[in-house]
């Protein structure tokens, strides 16, 4: 062969080299092509040794030139083919770890949290604030400041559950929310409006209608000139909000802590007084009591009863998601945790 000859072919090679290596869609056939032009210019680089001297160096010019042009397009679409080959792996190992992805199984606040929340959003829109108290009480806050007599039943053993602790029956599980209360007037300067859930402790045998521990919640307002018409003007809003089209009745009853007291009920909303299951055939149900807090209660917090008057009202938590869910017992309200009956509030 002619050294233009060998030239043509060393350039031929690389060009065809330039058009193939762009169709191969694997490393495999893109080594074939690469063997193949590797073989051919082997050929033309033998050829070397049979021109004249003046033009080896014109041949090998080309050869070299087609080598780098291949070396180029080779590595340019080995590259190329690598990651796409890479990418499809990737997809293919791909886990799936999304958990619960249907959202068939999110969970939801209890029955009790539920209705506590909404009943601390009724007061919060009539400007109330929210206070906690402790669940470990003294004697004082339980009950000597609420004026209870001493022997009166509710500070007897049977009621109360008294923790091992300093004197005895000086410390105690509250047996009420009200202790918070007491606090609050020992602490705050009035006017206060606040309302205290929480939970509450008596030594009760569980069932149906008892449970040794419970929730309550109380509201108490003490500021200048308050009247038992505030009172029931108020309790009357917040039974709307919590019952809708409802009637409060007021019977006369006695606390300790309050003078007068008041028992508090509502209209049944689920008959509207015509009776039912729910309202045992009375057309009412009981929630709780009332009252104007006694003037014994505001001095032990040294609150001048001349000054300041209020009122108090408190009733059970537990009581409004029974009533509002049809169901019988304390038990699988509380404490069963029966996912088949949870799930349903
Ligand atoms: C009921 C009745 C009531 C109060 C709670 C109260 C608190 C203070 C002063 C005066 Cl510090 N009163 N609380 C008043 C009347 C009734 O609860 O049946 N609760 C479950």
């Amino acid at each position: 062969m002619s050294a233009t000859q060998l030239v043509e072919r060393a350039e031929s090679v690389a060009r065809r080299v330039v058009e193939t290596a762009q169709t191969a869609t694997d490393l495999e056939s893109l080594r074939e092509i690469e063997r193949t032009a590797s073989d051919e210019l082997a050929a033309v680089k033998t050829g070397i040794g049979s021109v004249e001297g003046a033009d080896r160096s014109t041949v090998g010019k080309a050869l070299a030139a087609a080598q780098a042009t291949i070396a180029e397009v080779v590595g340019e679409r080995r590259a190329v083919i690598s990651a796409a080959a890479s990418a499809s792996q990737l997809a293919a190992e791909r886990l799936d770890l999304t958990a619960l992805g249907n959202g068939s199984l999110r969970g939801h606040l209890h029955p009790v949290t539920q209705v506590w929340r909404e009943l601390e959003d009724i007061f919060c829109g009539l400007g109330y604030q929210v206070h906690e108290g402790p669940e470990v009480e003294d004697d004082w806050h339980n009950f000597e400041a609420l004026n209870f007599p001493p022997g009166h039943p509710a500070r007897a053993m049977q009621d109360t559950l008294y923790v091992n602790l300093g004197e005895p029956e000086q410390v105690l599980l509250r047996t009420h929310t009200s202790p918070m209360q007491i606090r609050l007037m020992e602490t705050q300067e009035p006017p206060i409006y606040a309302i205290i859930p929480g939970r509450t402790f008596r030594r009760d045998t569980p069932d149906a209608r008892h449970s040794p521990v419970f929730h309550q919640i109380e509201c108490l307002v003490i500021d200048r000139d308050v009247t038992m018409g505030d009172l029931m003007g108020t309790i009357e809003v917040f039974f709307r909000a919590l019952f809708g089209d409802v009637e409060s009745r007021f019977l006369p009853s006695y606390f300790p802590f309050t003078e007068p007291s008041a028992e508090l009920a509502v209209s049944c909303p689920f008959c509207e007084k015509t009776g039912c299951r729910t309202c045992s055939h009375t057309g009412w149900i009981e929630l709780g009591g009332c009252g104007m807090v006694d003037p014994n209660v505001l001095q032990a917090c040294n609150l001048d009863p001349e000054e300041w008057s209020g009122f108090a009202f408190g009733f059970g938590i537990d009581r409004i998601p029974l009533l509002r869910n049809q169901i019988d017992s304390l038990q699988t309200l509380l404490w069963d945790n029966d996912l088949r009956f949870l799930r349903q509030s």
